[in-house]
């Protein structure tokens, strides 16, 4: 246990390097959220990537309430975010981090929408209070990152 604890401490340590007050921790996963930049879906998939992270994915209530609030901890309610949910070369969405579809949906009203055959990935829209919207995948959001606690950065 205690190992555990410490291994868990020197893992805060190196997230961290990236801005501690932009990382936070829930009892699954470290969450960080990029401060300096936005970027497309594509770079945001990539660049959490290079840090040894994934773009974020949600599969179950719980952790979609975990997400808002972390958001919301850091006063940013105002903006909106990329997820790794898409539905690029495929008919149906589903997590690019995990393959897997998705089990739990937090779609916004009316929401996906279509726009000639447009907006195939999901963001945490700001208009709607974090609940989802599909949008452009060029589109400039910002990007939260995930891991789970029990990984060490790849
Ligand atoms: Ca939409």
């Amino acid at each position: 246990m205690k190992l555990y604890l410490i291994f868990i401490i020197a893992l805060a340590g190196v997230v961290s390097i990236f801005g501690s007050s932009i990382t936070n921790q829930t009892d699954e996963k470290y969450y960080h959220v990029e401060p300096f930049f936005k970027t497309n879906w594509y770079k945001a998939n990539a660049y959490c990537r290079a840090i040894g992270m994934h773009l974020l994915s949600i599969s179950s209530k719980e952790e979609s309430d975990k997400v808002k609030q972390v958001i919301r901890d850091l006063g940013t309610v105002d903006e909106t975010f990329w997820t790794s949910g898409t539905k690029l070369g495929d008919t149906v969405y589903y997590w690019l981090t995990t393959g897997k579809k998705l089990l739990f949906t937090d779609w916004a009203e009316n929401q996906p929408n279509t726009y000639y055959g447009g907006r195939r990935c999901i963001e945490l829209w700001h208009s709607a209070d974090l609940k989802w919207s599909n949008d452009d995948c060029d589109d400039i959001y910002r990007v939260i990152c995930e891991r789970p606690t029990n990984l060490t950065p790849q």
